[in-house]
Parts: C-alpha cells; sequence; structure tokens
C-alpha cells in the first residue's frame, strides 16, 4: 500500500470543493492506487464548520477505498501540516459596491498568511495550486512569503479557461473536443486573458484553417472565453463549480504526469513579454511529478503579441495594487 498523499483544500465547504472534494477521494486527482488523507481549512464561523461537517459526513458515506482520513480544522496551520499538496480555493468573494483594488487586498491578506503557513509547516515536496480569485496576484502573494519552499511550485489556475476554449474551437469545427490539441492560455485568470488559437490544432491540422474566420477567432472566440465566467453566473445564478473542480483535477493530474503539456499560471520568468514577476499563464511540460519547464518556442504574431500585452498590464497593475503585501 503506498503512503497517503496528504491534500490540504481551503475553502472547504464552499461550491466548488462539494464538487471537488469526492474527485480528489475517488482517485480522479492522483491515481486509482494512490491513498488520500484530506485536510480541510475553512474559516472559523459556526455556520461554516457547521457545513464542512456536512460536507464531511458525505465523504464518509462514500465509502470511498481511498480515502484514509479526514481532518476538519479552522486552523490554517493544522490543515497545511506535512501538505503534499495545498489547493488554496476559498477566498472572500466580490461584494456589492465593492472595487477591484479592495477585493485584491483583502484576499491578499488571505495568501500572505496562508503562504507564510504552507511555507512553515506544509511537506518538503509540497506545491500549491490557487484557485481563489484573483488567482494569479493570490499565487504571487503566497510565493512571496516563502522562504523555503521555491517560487516555481505556487501555481494559479488557468486550465478551466483552457478547458472552455478548446470546447468552443471543437464545437465551431464540429469537431470532438479530444480533436482539439495544442490550445494554450495566456496571462490573467480574468477576460484579458489571451486564448492562443493561432496555435491550436484540430485533428492535427492548423484551428485556423479548420476554422477559415479569422474574425470570429480574434473577436468572437476570444471574448467569449474570457466571459465564460459570467455566462455561468449570468444562466445558473452562481459562479461555476463543477467545471472549476473539474478544472483542478485536470490541473493537478497533469502536473503530476511527465511528458503533459499544459496551460499553468506560473512565475513568468519574462517568458512572451510578461513582467518577470507577475504569475501569468503559458504552456508548461510536466518533467517528473510536480515539475514543470515552461515552453518557449510558441509564435505569436502581431496579434496575439497585443493581446498578451494587455492581459501583462492588468498583471502588473494589479501587483502594484498589492506592493505592499509582497515580500
Ligand atoms: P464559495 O463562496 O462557494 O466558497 C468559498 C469558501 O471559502 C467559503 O466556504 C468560505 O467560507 C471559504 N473561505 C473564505 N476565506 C477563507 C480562508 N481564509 N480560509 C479558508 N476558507 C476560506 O466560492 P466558490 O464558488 O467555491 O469559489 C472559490 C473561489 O474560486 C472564488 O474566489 C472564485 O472566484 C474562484 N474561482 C476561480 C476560478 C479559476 O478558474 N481560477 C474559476 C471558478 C471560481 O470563480
Amino acid at each position: 500500500m503506498k503512503t497517503p498523499v496528504r491534500v490540504a483544500v481551503t475553502g472547504a465547504a464552499g461550491q466548488i470543493s462539494y464538487s471537488l472534494l469526492p474527485r480528489i477521494a475517488d482517485g480522479s486527482m492522483f491515481g486509482a492506487q494512490q491513498p488520500v488523507i484530506l485536510q480541510l481549512l475553512e474559516v472559523p464561523v459556526e455556520k461554516a464548520m457547521k457545513a464542512l461537517e456536512g460536507v464531511a459526513m458525505e465523504l464518509h458515506d462514500c465509502a470511498f477505498p481511498l480515502l484514509h482520513d479526514l481532518i476538519l480544522t479552522d486552523d490554517p496551520k493544522q490543515a497545511f501540516k506535512d501538505a503534499n499538496w495545498c489547493l488554496l480555493v476559498g477566498a472572500k468573494p466580490r461584494g456589492p459596491g465593492m472595487e477591484r483594488a479592495d477585493l485584491l487586498k483583502d484576499n491578499g491578506k488571505i495568501f500572505t498568511t496562508q503562504g507564510s503557513i504552507i511555507d512553515e509547516v506544509a511537506a518538503e515536496d509540497a506545491r500549491i495550486a490557487v484557485v481563489g480569485n484573483p488567482a494569479n496576484t493570490n499565487a504571487m502573494i503566497a510565493a512571496s512569503k516563502a522562504r523555503r519552499l521555491p517560487a516555481e511550485r505556487f501555481t494559479a489556475m488557468v486550465r478551466l479557461d483552457e478547458n472552455r476554449a478548446r470546447t468552443m474551437l471543437a464545437h465551431r469545427a464540429g469537431a470532438r473536443c479530444s480533436d482539439v490539441s495544442d490550445i494554450f492560455i495566456f496571462g490573467n485568470h480574468s477576460p484579458t486573458m489571451f486564448p492562443a488559437f493561432g496555435h491550436a490544432k484540430i485533428k492535427g491540422a492548423p484551428a485556423v484553417d479548420a476554422i477559415k474566420d479569422r474574425s470570429w477567432l480574434e473577436f468572437d472566440f476570444c471574448e467569449k472565453v474570457g466571459k465564460r465566467g459570467a455566462a455561468i453566473i449570468a444562466a445558473r445564478g452562481s459562479s461555476s463549480a463543477a467545471s472549476a473542480a473539474n478544472a483542478l483535477v485536470d490541473h493537478v493530474r497533469d502536473l503530476s504526469t511527465p511528458g503533459k503539456i499544459h496551460s499553468v499560471a506560473v512565475k513568468s520568468m519574462g517568458h512572451y513579454g510578461f513582467s518577470p514577476d507577475v504569475w501569468a499563464g503559458m504552456p508548461v511540460k510536466t518533467t517528473a511529478p510536480g515539475t514543470y519547464e515552461i515552453i518557449t518556442g510558441v509564435e505569436l504574431d502581431e496579434f496575439a503579441k497585443s493581446k498578451i500585452a494587455a492581459t501583462n498590464k492588468e498583471l502588473v497593475e494589479e501587483r502594484s495594487m498589492v506592493a505592499d503585501l509582497i515580500g
């Protein structure tokens, strides 16, 4: 029997976690032979902790063979203790009339604390995936607090955007989403993101040739991918949950599987014209479980470069809004 993987999940009583936790416990994230221990963090509020107890009851009622233990806590030190993966889903939602700068600062405080504690108590091989918005900047803030864990261990999720783009290209071309490859998300997890269609392929041929409508790709497609989250809220009355949980399963599973090429928001190191210190979506190749290299050879035309400049500008602005929290 393998040693269980310890997985800390924040915001564990929230709607994404409700879809996520069974997918971790049933083996979808780490494989059918890998036991897991879930270390679930919520805020120290009676309603949240009570809801978390209910989630735990349901997980027990699933009788997952791979689920070796469940820890429920409102103490980040207990949640992150010896964790191999820290999935930072919990964040404060944007309230009515709240400015983006205020959201950045309020959430920034959560991620400074969690970044420091993870660095102090998580496992030697700890990996961190941030979902809570603004995800890219939150990952940057958490990483800035780390002294032991290297910055590249901190990633943010743009996989939902990649999955959305994949399906939209497939539908437009009358193909299946499994026919689409090499569609990568550049930049921020926000409407400024750039789904780089110029590099995408459908059944191995360039997507631009299969779709034959450059204007649709440049305008409708980019806008629809960027605003898909808002469209879900308009239709469902609440934000993406099952698809976000599914994307996080993809994100962690592919980062654990050598050879996988996928979009991840990572410290840019200046690639593709991004400011070196922002966390930007870009294609990476997993080289060993939990380790990746940035793919640097994607060719970008003038349109792509202008889209990347715009999303980089937003990331730099976000960084300057939280400058006092970094370091
Ligand atoms: P919910 O409001 O349903 O759940 C969030 C949970 O986090 C709540 O139970 C809350 O009590 C908890 N929480 C807040 N602060 C916490 C803290 N400091 N420690 C531990 N728990 C804390 O939101 P949900 O729909 O689950 O979304 C979670 C986050 O994901 C949001 O920030 C959302 O904007 C973000 N998303 C990110 C996506 C991405 O692709 N990167 C897509 C989906 C989603 O919009």
